[in-house]
């Protein structure tokens, strides 16, 4: 894939802060952070609004703590998943990992998210209601969706392969509203993904 040309980022934090809410830099500490909470922003571990970290992970327990949200900037029209979208980053997990979903929706056009298989992720119209893995969707992703709700579930893979986190509503993971799921055998760390170009964020 295009891993020879993006930036990997293990427990680095990512470099760009809540796109839609972006506090003044000088604000500091509690007040910042009241002032930057967005519906997006509220799911992220308290004292990381400003720095959005959205891979957790302990090795010693094989799990993955992913934070996803619909929409967090405006680039792909809004269909995008952490700023990215088309599959163009997104996360490298080890095989036999538990992966822990926190999902929110940052618009208010219902969006979702599910496991399924990359290829499918790329051509499908209609991805339906099932996931790839057991519990690895939120609710009904083809038809309710969600708009403000935090959602949270997890799965553990037991297969390895390019898989994609998407949006299950109808045409929008087809018109690039997903990012890769990559379970891979030998991996010992999970990654989050992003485009080199990536870096400098859509904050408007
Ligand atoms: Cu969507």
């Amino acid at each position: 894939m295009k891993t020879h040309a993006a930036l990997t980022l293990l427990l680095a934090t990512i470099p760009f802060s809540c796109a839609l809410a972006t506090p003044p830099a000088e604000k500091k500490g509690e007040e910042a952070a009241q002032e930057a909470v967005g519906r997006c922003c509220a799911v992220l571990p308290k004292g990381e609004i400003n720095n959005p970290v959205f891979l957790k992970q302990d090795a010693g327990k094989k799990e993955a703590e992913v934070f996803i949200i619909a929409t967090f900037d405006k680039s792909n029209y809004g269909m995008n998943f952490n700023g990215v979208s088309k599959s163009e980053g997104g996360y490298e997990i080890p095989l036999g990992w538990k992966v822990k979903v926190t999902f929110c929706n940052n618009s208010d056009v219902p969006h979702s998210v599910m496991v399924v298989e990359e290829d499918a992720a790329e051509r499908k119209i209609n991805l339906g209601d099932t996931p790839y893995f057991d519990g690895a969707t939120t609710p009904k992703p083809n038809t309710l969706g969600t708009t403000s709700k935090v959602e949270k579930f997890e799965f553990t893979p037991d297969e390895a392969g390019d898989f994609s986190f998407a949006c299950g509503f109808p045409t929008h993971s087809a018109n690039g509203h997903r990012i890769f799921l990559k379970i891979k055998k030998d991996l010992k760390q999970a990654a989050f993904i992003v485009p080199a170009k990536k870096k400098e964020p859509e904050a408007k």
